[in-house]
């Protein structure tokens, strides 16, 4: 078996964690793992199981010639083949990524590569913009020639094309990677149903993704296919979007790391938009500093997204090296408390209190209390509301501008409800379109309104100086810690960055919390998650936090998914 970074536990420790509470679990683990945590330092070069490899090990294994990056693809696409059929968490792959990896291998023969991603595989959100796929059926997926996404999971979309891909894929390719295929989300990154009523990982072209950890699982949304296929080792790594939780939400389902970055660090151009405010393309992987690598490379200003001139450095740092191992020493904490008070998950709670001693002991200063000044845990405000509506439909349209093919003619939001209504495939009335009728009867066309920027810049108080900012300031703390379900939605609001990283499992006595869609989204063995926050741009010292804490936990690997693909390259 390879030396990795990650740490299997042993069956001892597996059957004991069937029995015990998040709290003594997260001890244990903690108390188990770490003296193991410093053998990542010296990485051997033998190749991992796609299971839970890192980009680095898979990289070093295509330096050194033990694997090829055909190789890479074609055993990603038999493990798609072998689970996909369960989980829903793919829509399309791409069959001429075989000959793009070909290419890539050839190019690394004569002595040249791209960048750090070269031949690494990866999958990406259905709402994030590619030219055309090449499909023909492969892994029992749709059986078009040409998936010409990108649909958002959308029949009214589906076979639309784009002018040129989003400025985040050209990026990710110019560094080597290859583009697997796309994953399935909530559809329109869950900007449709009336609040409340969608359910999380259903799209009209890719069915309900399946959470990866448990059977008839909730996978959490809306970038619900990413967090799963992250999980199952479909791909390398995944490349998500988040506006208010769409990445830490689906991230923490399937125990795996998600980075939503500060909105305007990573170009939006050509990605289906939901509030530009809010919205960010971010990684979700195996650990985090995968993560911090696909950030470095997908961060960066781009004329097409006028947020990302707000970027104030002139060179993105290196969040990769951000990912040391005493990254918490002399650290200032703040706890916000108050915003989990009521919460209906004690074993996260106990798990969390129980993360405050490995933060601690990894040397930062823990403060408690650093509570919100004044914040309502609501996305829905009668702001946020008008918000997202008038985002929604200024942005829409700007898309779709974009799109060289349009077959349904999709031009604006009544296009848009129209096909929806007629079109029985998109289940309508089931999942209905609340959202868009609400914006439909709008008296406002777009987000230039004076009404909007009155109502734009309370909500944005409330992600800021009323939450995140305000707390960070007045505590003067570096960053917040708290529970994944409680900073995705201040993050989001103030357009702020989040780091998600797996903390625990609920304990065998959890009671189930079955959805109306039948799905359960908590119950025996149900991942949570820990997340850092931070003021717009302070991804590089969230990583650093972040790599620290999950290097002393290793808690993704407490508990597997309840069904793994088997085809792998060891
Ligand atoms: C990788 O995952 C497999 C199970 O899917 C596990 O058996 C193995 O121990 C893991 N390897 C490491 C190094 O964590
Ligand atoms: C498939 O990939 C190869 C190698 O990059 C490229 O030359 C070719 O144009 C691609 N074919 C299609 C249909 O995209
Ligand atoms: C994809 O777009 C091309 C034109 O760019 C069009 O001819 C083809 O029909 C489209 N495919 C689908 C499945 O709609
Ligand atoms: C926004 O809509 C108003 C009408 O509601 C219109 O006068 C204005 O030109 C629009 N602005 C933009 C940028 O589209
Ligand atoms: C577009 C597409 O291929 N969707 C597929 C998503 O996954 C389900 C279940 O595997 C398939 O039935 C769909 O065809």
């Amino acid at each position: 078996m390879a030396m990795t970074s990650e740490r299997p536990l042993s069956p001892l420790s597996r059957s004991i964690h069937t029995y015990m509470s998040g709290l003594v679990l997260f001890i244990l683990a903690t108390l188990l793992l770490r003296p193991y945590s410093m053998g990542n330092a010296q990485a051997t070069r033998m190749c991992p199981s796609l299971d839970n490899a890192t980009i680095e090990q898979l990289q070093d294994a295509l330096v050194t010639e033990q694997i090829t990056s055909v190789q890479l693809v074609e055993t990603y696409l038999k493990r798609i083949d072998e689970v996909n059929g369960l989980f829903h968490a793919i829509i399309a792959v791409d069959e001429n990524s075989t000959a793009v990896a070909r290419e890539l291998d050839d190019l690394r023969k004569k002595g040249k590569t791209h960048g750090p991603l070269h031949g690494i595989p990866l999958l990406i959100k259905d709402n994030i913009g590619t030219l055309p796929l090449e499909t023909t059926g492969m892994c029992g997926l749709s059986q078009e020639n040409l998936y010409n996404s990108t649909a958002g999971g959308s029949l009214a979309l589906k076979g639309a094309r784009l002018d040129r891909e989003a400025t985040v894929v050209s990026k990710l390719r110019k560094a080597g990677a290859v583009i697997l295929g796309k994953t399935n989300l909530s559809q329109w990154a869950n900007y449709r149903c009336s609040p409340g009523t969608s359910s999380g990982g259903w799209t009209a072209t890719g069915g309900q993704t399946f959470g990866a950890i448990i059977p008839n699982q909730a996978p959490g949304g809306s970038s619900s296919g990413s967090g799963v296929a992250t999980a199952l080792g479909l791909a390398a790594a995944c490349i998500g979007t988040d506006s208010m939780g769409s990445i830490g939400n689906p991230a923490q389902a399937n125990a795996v790391v998600g980075v939503r970055p500060t909105t305007g660090l990573t170009s939006r151009s050509r990605v289906i938009p939901y509030t530009e405010h809010e919205d960010t393309v971010g990684p979700m992987t195996r650990t985090v500093k995968d993560a911090a690598l696909l950030l470095g490379i997908m961060a960066g200003k781009d004329p097409e997204d006028s947020f990302t001139k707000h970027i104030p450095f002139e060179n993105i740092p290196d969040y990769v090296s951000s990912c040391k191992l005493d990254g918490l020493k002399g650290v200032r904490l703040g706890v916000p408390r108050a915003s989990f008070a009521n919460t209906k998950k004690p074993a996260a709670v106990s798990a969390f209190n129980a993360a405050l001693h490995v933060l601690r002991s990894a040397g930062a200063e823990i403060v408690e209390n650093a509570d919100f000044p004044d914040y309502v845990d609501d996305i829905w405000t009668d702001d946020a509301k008008l918000v997202y509506a008038l985002d929604f439909k200024t942005g829409l349209k700007q898309y779709l501008d974009h799109l060289e093919h349009n077959p349904n003619n999709i031009h604006n939001l009544d296009d848009l409800i129209r096909f929806t209504k007629n079109t029985p495939g998109e289940e309508w009335p089931k999942y209905d379109i609340g959202c868009w009728e609400f914006a439909a009867s709008l008296p406002y066309e777009n987000n230039s309104v004076p009404e909007f920027a009155r109502a734009q810049a309370r909500h944005l108080y409330h992600g800021t100086a009323g939450s995140i900012t305000g707390a960070i300031e007045r505590h003067n703390v570096d960053a917040l810690v708290t529970l994944t379900d409680y900073g995705n939605h201040p993050a989001g609001a103030g357009g702020l960055p989040a780091v998600s990283v797996p903390l625990g499992f609920a304990p065998d006595d959890t009671p189930p919390k079955i959805l109306p869609s039948g799905l359960a989204e908590d119950g025996p063995g149900f991942p949570f998650n820990i997340e850092f926050l931070g003021p717009a741009f302070s991804e590089e010292r969230l990583i650093q936090y972040a790599y620290a804490f999950e290097q002393q936990t290793h808690a993704r690997l407490l508990r597997r998914p309840y069904r793994m693909p088997t085809s792998d390259i060891v």
